[in-house]
């Protein structure tokens, strides 16, 4: 009588371990569905879109995307100036890259937009735009990091100016 009682102990026992561990599993299986789940809610493609007038500014200061990511991103000139006068781009520019220098040697490379030929320190750009106009670029997104953005025109890298985080 006592055996049985012993046995029927370690059954209840066994029988808790197994309920338990099925649950356990259960929810390891659940947490592993939905990490697997989460690289699907990640958009392979993000869209951006950045304005800047005669105002010298970008609306956006601050871009968000994710690493491996296709960005789409457009600059509209929301303005009325021309490139001339107020032109505009959109410049990502590699890590390490020390704004104020490039910027003091883009301002002199007025032939090709004030994007130096061979630039490495440029990752992507858009063309340099005036009031009315528009340009898109298509990239994909860099390692992640925090870069650097900049127009390039003569004088608007003070104002122009912002940060593009890859996460
Ligand atoms: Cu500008």
């Amino acid at each position: 009588m006592r055996k049985l009682g012993l046995f029927a102990i370690a059954a209840l026992f066994a029988f808790t371990a197994c309920n338990s561990s099925a649950e356990k599993s259960e929810s390891t299986t659940e947490d592993t569905l939905s990490k697997a789940a989460a690289p699907e809610l990640v958009e392979k493609e993000i869209s951006i879109t950045i304005n800047a007038g005669d105002d010298m500014m970008y609306d956006l200061t601050e871009i968000k995307v994710k690493e491996g990511q296709t960005v789409k991103l457009t600059l509209n000139h929301t303005g009325k100036l021309p490139k001339e006068s107020m032109g505009h781009n959109w410049t990502l520019l590699a890590q390490g890259t020390i704004v104020s220098d490039f910027a003091a040697k883009a301002m002199l490379a007025k032939d090709s937009d004030y994007i130096p030929a061979g630039a490495t320190e440029v990752i992507v750009h858009t063309k340099l735009i005036g009031g009315g106009q528009s340009d898109t670029i298509e990239f994909s997104a860099p390692a992640k990091g925090l870069y650097e953005f900049i127009c390039t025109f003569p004088g608007h890298v003070g104002m122009m100016k912002g940060t593009f985080y890859v996460e």
